[in-house]
């Protein structure tokens, strides 16, 4: 397979689309594809991990670290980019099987030929490390300058989010020592150059306003390149509390070695989950990119970090934690890496607190997560998540407020979990009241209507955000009663399996008390069922509003890039939705829906769904393989696995930029591959494939961890019929 993404041009317009795909990264940071000469105007960001910031009244989003990438060349005084007319070849070479972004350029002058070498890696080990390169050659005698060091003006959305910074050169490195606006936090960047003995230069130490870099004065011939190698750390006082220290002990530290480790690293996570398709090579490298971009986002370093809904690819929708972790991602980490999904869990638990103080806030009991998950379970979701492309005004938007189904997604993660790896530890640390008091708050949510007998659920946001406020969101409610039957179930194994801890956590958090509620109400949540036609209503009243296509809704913009939903958007009073809703909800209870109820209701909603989130199309692929038909699913799947590579998702809603990786969608096509197209379900005593394969494909192998055992699953297709060969592998 290629393994290899090139770039060859570097354009104003492009550079948005060419950072996010050329993004290398490690959990810890990650760091935008932008060339070396580039400045904040082309979007550089390494983003951190966990760590946020707010200005003023702007909205709270994760730190940026300043950029220890900056170089510049002169050649007398005329800079050299990748813009310059006399680039003669130019090349940015993402190798994403070790996540190590190479770029090579060429300027032909009057004074000879001119190359450039970089290599930038994230260290996939020890997290808090960058590796850089720079290789400077010409094929005459010439003089040239490179300035090269550490520029703390970057890209931010909201910022600056540093209220000062400390430029100096230390223990032999060059340091940037950050002071973020919060007075607490501080970022240090440290940076230590060695230059081949055979470079021929003379070096000076420049300090500006924003950055301290070296200027090398280089003499090159033919023979005599100029040659730096670069040990480069990253460190925040969340870290260390003296972070500038420990910073260069870090940096001092990197070893020849680091790089045989990171590449070794690289292998064995490739082990865990490298897919190969036969007969169809763009699907087969769509699919490894994306689980590429899923392994650099992924929190290898913590116990409780989660991925943003944008992962590490810069500050868009405030680097928060959406339900795309659990309901799109998860299943991917679950079913590969397992202890990744554990830290993915392990920060909802250690969020519960948040959630619970949201809930209160609102005047609900139990947990209601964060829509835009930060720190601590912060809600980072602003009352106004849209602006209006007329007025330039914030428009209300209640996702915060009626996005319900989001601790539904929280008490799935944890089910899905403990059914999948029957590791207990997770309900014993945490996610049994988590659990419990998610279903707590749906229970809370539910009003009687008079002379009725069951309870219904008022003034929700389905996964579809175009409708807001609706009543009875059949994703929510069945959601809401799937949440209230788990907490009862999972109650009861505990109890039986582990009844001194289950005492245990009795004693603190009373849930027999709270059992008794939840059994009291869970058979009376009313559920919509399908009508005469098999099609079951997205919410109260939603068949009754006016049927029209995405095309017809689009042909009503006044502006390209005005708002379709909340109060007067153009889907607003229309059947037409943004995302996949009441297919989300036939995806996830695919136990309960019949496949031809699954596909009437793909053939109703599909042609009236926009796709204007990344994280529909994935959900119509998946559906289709429950009807078995693997070549409608086949396009959605496509969609979804080449969303980074190919471009083209939504970049505003209204006039806030939306851009940026989307790990949803790449944790979507691994579920579509694996729980779609190769049919991959959890039995008693092994996981069960029922493979169902777009026709052209030969065969298809991926790899799944089974209860600790890595197993290599091959499924041949021949003639329409299916071999399947496992074998066990270290
Ligand atoms: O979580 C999603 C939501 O469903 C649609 N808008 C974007 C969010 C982040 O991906």
């Amino acid at each position: 397979m290629n393994w290899e993404i090139i770039v060859n041009s570097d354009y104003k317009d492009t550079v948005a689309e060419t950072g996010n795909k050329l993004l290398i990264g490690n959990g810890y940071l990650g760091v935008r594809g932008t060339l070396d000469e580039h400045e904040k105007e082309e979007l550089v960001a390494i983003t951190l991990a966990g760590i946020y910031d707010k200005v003023g009244n702007g909205w709270r989003e994760p730190l940026n670290a300043p950029n220890p990438f900056w170089s510049k060349i002169h050649l007398d005084d005329q800079l050299l980019t990748a813009r310059s007319e006399n680039v003669i070849f130019h090349e940015q070479n993402l190798q994403f099987r070790y996540g190590i972004l190479i770029r090579e350029t060429v300027w032909k002058t009057e004074k000879g030929n001119i190359t450039l070498k970089t290599e930038r890696y994230a260290d996939i080990n020890a997290v808090n490390k960058l590796h850089y390169r720079i290789s400077l050659s010409s094929d005459q005698v010439m003089h040239l300058r490179l300035s090269t060091g550490i520029n703390s003006d970057v890209w931010d959305i909201h910022g600056p989010h540093y209220k000062g910074v400390r430029l100096i050169e230390k223990d032999s490195c060059l340091a940037c020592e950050a002071l973020v606006q919060n007075d607490i936090d501080r970022v240090a960047v440290v940076r230590e150059d060695t230059i081949a003995e055979s470079s021929i230069y003379e070096k000076r130490l420049v300090t500006d306003e924003s950055k301290i870099f070296n200027c090398y004065e280089i003499e090159l011939n033919p023979h005599q390149s100029f040659e730096l190698t670069s040990e480069i750390a990253i460190v925040t006082t969340k870290d260390h509390s003296d972070a500038l220290n420990k910073a260069i002990q870090v940096c001092q530290s990197s070893s020849s070695s680091d790089k045989t480790n990171h590449l070794s690293k690289w292998d064995k996570i490739w082990n865990t989950c490298e897919v190969e398709i036969g007969g169809d090579e763009m699907a087969e490298m769509g699919m490894n990119y994306s689980l590429y971009q899923l392994n650099i986002a992924a929190p290898r370093h913590s116990k409780s970090l989660s991925i943003p809904a944008r992962a590490l690819s810069g500050q868009v929708y405030k680097g928060a934690i959406f339900w795309d972790t659990e309901m799109f991602m998860l299943d991917y980490f679950l079913w590969t890496q397992p202890e990744i999904a554990k830290t993915l869990i392990g920060y909802r638990i250690d969020t519960l607190s948040g959630a619970l103080e949201k809930a209160s806030q609102y005047g609900y009991e139990g947990a209601f997560y964060a829509w835009e998950s930060q720190e601590g379970g912060f809600d980072a979701c602003s009352d106004y998540n849209v602006t209006d492309v007329f007025t330039n005004r914030p428009v209300r938007t209640y996702f915060k407020d009626k996005q319900m189904h989001i601790s539904s997604a929280i008490a799935r993660g944890i089910d899905y979990y403990v059914q999948v790896t029957d590791d207990f530890s997770v309900l014993l640390e945490g996610g049994l009241i988590t659990v419990i008091e998610c279903a707590m708050f749906y229970r809370s949510l539910l009003l009687k209507p008079l002379l009725k007998d069951h309870f219904v659920i008022n003034d929700v946001i389905g996964p579809d955000e175009y409708h807001e406020r609706v009543n009875n969101n059949a994703y929510t409610n069945y959601m809401a009663h799937y949440t209230i039957k788990c907490a009862i179930e999972q109650a009861k194994a505990v109890m039986t399996l582990y009844p001194e801890a289950y005492l245990a956590i009795d004693k603190v958090n009373d849930i027999s008390e709270k059992l008794k509620k939840l059994e009291a109400v869970v058979d009376k949540i009313y559920l919509p069922k399908p009508n005469e036609f098999g099609l079951l209503e997205q919410f109260d009243g939603y068949f009754t509003l006016e049927d029209i296509t995405p095309d017809i809704a689009k042909s009503r913009l006044k502006h390209p890039k005005e708002y379709w939903g909340g109060g007067n958007g153009v889907a607003s009073d229309t059947q037409v939705i943004k995302q996949a809703d009441v297919l989300t909800l036939m995806e996830v209870r695919s136990d309960i829906f019949s496949p031809d109820v699954i596909e009437k209701n793909w053939h109703y909603y599909e042609p009236r769904t926009e796709h204007g989130s990344s994280l529909s199309a994935c959900m119509y692929a998946l559906t289709a393989c429950r009807f078995n038909r693997p070549d409608l699913s086949y396009p959605f799947f496509l969609k979804s696995a080449l969303s980074d590579l190919k471009g083209g998702g939504k970049q505003w809603a209204g006039l806030v930029y939306i851009g940026g990786t989307h790990p949803a969608a790449s944790g979507g096509a691994w579920k579509s591959l694996i729980q779609g197209f190769a049919g991959l379900e959890l039995s008693e005593n092994e996981p069960l494939l029922s493979p169902n394969l777009p026709e052209h494909w030969q065969y298809l192998v991926f790899r799944i961890n089974y209860k600790g055992k890595l197993i290599k699953i091959r499924i041949n297709s021949v003639k329409g019929s299916y071999h399947i060969l496992r074998e066990e592998i270290k």
